[in-house]
């Protein structure tokens, strides 16, 4: 790859013009803009414009002998957020049309937080599909115990890939996904989420370093989420940072109750319209977990999520 961060030159060129361009990464207040031709800038951000995050499309200007600074950005068409630790809102990315909810074999695998990130995934609007790595250190045994864990959300419409970032397996199955859309992976901190972008994205080293550079630091941890290309330009991957509890952002009962898509067709059952399916008379959720119909684990994880919600009210 030739890509090179753009030096400032003195070249003439109509510096005050403003490009296209998209926000690879943000570190505090710099951005990395990346233009037409995949070229990084660092830019910085101009306060009216608010928080940038990865995925937005900005136009920026500057270059020869100038800073560059993004000038403008253009409405987002969807942007995933999450509390800090007190509480104020904090955009992770932005313009995403898929969220690929990564999970792992080991102590900290739970399909609860799987369920809170469809949650978000459902709220927003975007399409979620699961990835279970690191298949590669099971049993027979226990994978198909995994396995049994996983398969309410195939039952349900959601798609689940089985991955090793380590042999490869499950890769071919899962590209096909990923082409023509903008996609985030997220869940815990170690289960694979950059391996598996190392894996698919022969590039993907070489940008972090092109990224950092950019920012004039030199870390190639993951700090901040990050936009990868698939080859071809089909499609963006972006890699978020180790996101240790996920807080559901600023969401009521409800739409928990419809992060829940297999409760859908039953809540229009219910005696009451606003059931929230807990112990109400006449629910038609609680009637169809007791038939089978609905996954008990599944219900066990939505009334965890509507008690963690009272207690961070509280
Ligand atoms: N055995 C095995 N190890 C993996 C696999 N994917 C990642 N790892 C290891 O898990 C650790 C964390 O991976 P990393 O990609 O940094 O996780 P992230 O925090 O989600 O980005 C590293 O030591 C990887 O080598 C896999 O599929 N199989
Ligand atoms: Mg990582
Ligand atoms: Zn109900």
């Amino acid at each position: 790859m030739s890509k090179s961060i753009q030096q400032t030159r003195a070249k003439s060129s109509n510096s005050t013009a403003s490009k296209p361009g998209l926000v690879v990464a943000n570190f505090g207040a710099k951005l990395v803009v990346e233009d037409c031709d995949g070229v990084l800038h660092r830019c910085a951000g101009r306060r009216k414009l608010g928080t940038l995050v990865c995925g937005d499309r900005v136009r920026w200007q500057g270059g020869d002998h100038q800073d560059c600074a993004v000038v403008e950005m253009e409405a987002r068409q969807s942007e995933l957020a999450r509390p800090d630790k007190n509480g104020r809102k904090k955009t992770i990315a932005a313009n995403i049309d898929q969220f690929l909810i990564m999970a792992s074999p080991g102590a900290e695998f739970s399909t609860g937080l799987i369920d809170r990130y469809l949650i978000t995934a459902e709220t927003l609007g975007i399409q979620p599909l699961i990835i279970f790595n690191k298949v590669d250190l099971l049993e027979k045994d226990q994978l198909a115990e995994f396995k049994q864990q996983l398969a309410p959300y195939e039952k349900i419409g959601y798609p689940v890939i089985l991955t090793s970032s380590k042999t490869a397996h499950g890769i071919d199955a899962l590209m096909p996904f990923l082409s023509n859309k903008t996609s985030i992976i997220v869940g815990k901190s170690g289960v694979g989420k950059s391996s598996l972008i190392n894996l698919i994205l022969p590039d993907a080293e070489a940008r972090v370093g092109e990224i950092s550079q950019a920012t004039g630091k030199g870390t190639h941890t993951t700090t901040t989420a990050r936009l990868y290309h698939l080859p071809g330009n089909k499609g963006e991957v972006i890699d978020s940072p180790g996101i240790r509890e996920f807080g559901l952002w600023q969401i009521t009962p409800p739409q928990v109750a419809e992060g829940f898509r297999e409760f859908r067709d039953y809540a229009e059952q219910c005696r009451f319209r606003d059931c929230l399916h807990r112990k109400e008379p006449g629910c038609a959720v609680a009637a169809a977990v007791k038939h089978g119909d609905i996954s008990a684990q599944r219900y066990a994880s939505y009334q965890r999520v509507l008690v963690s919600l009272e207690e961070t009210r509280n």
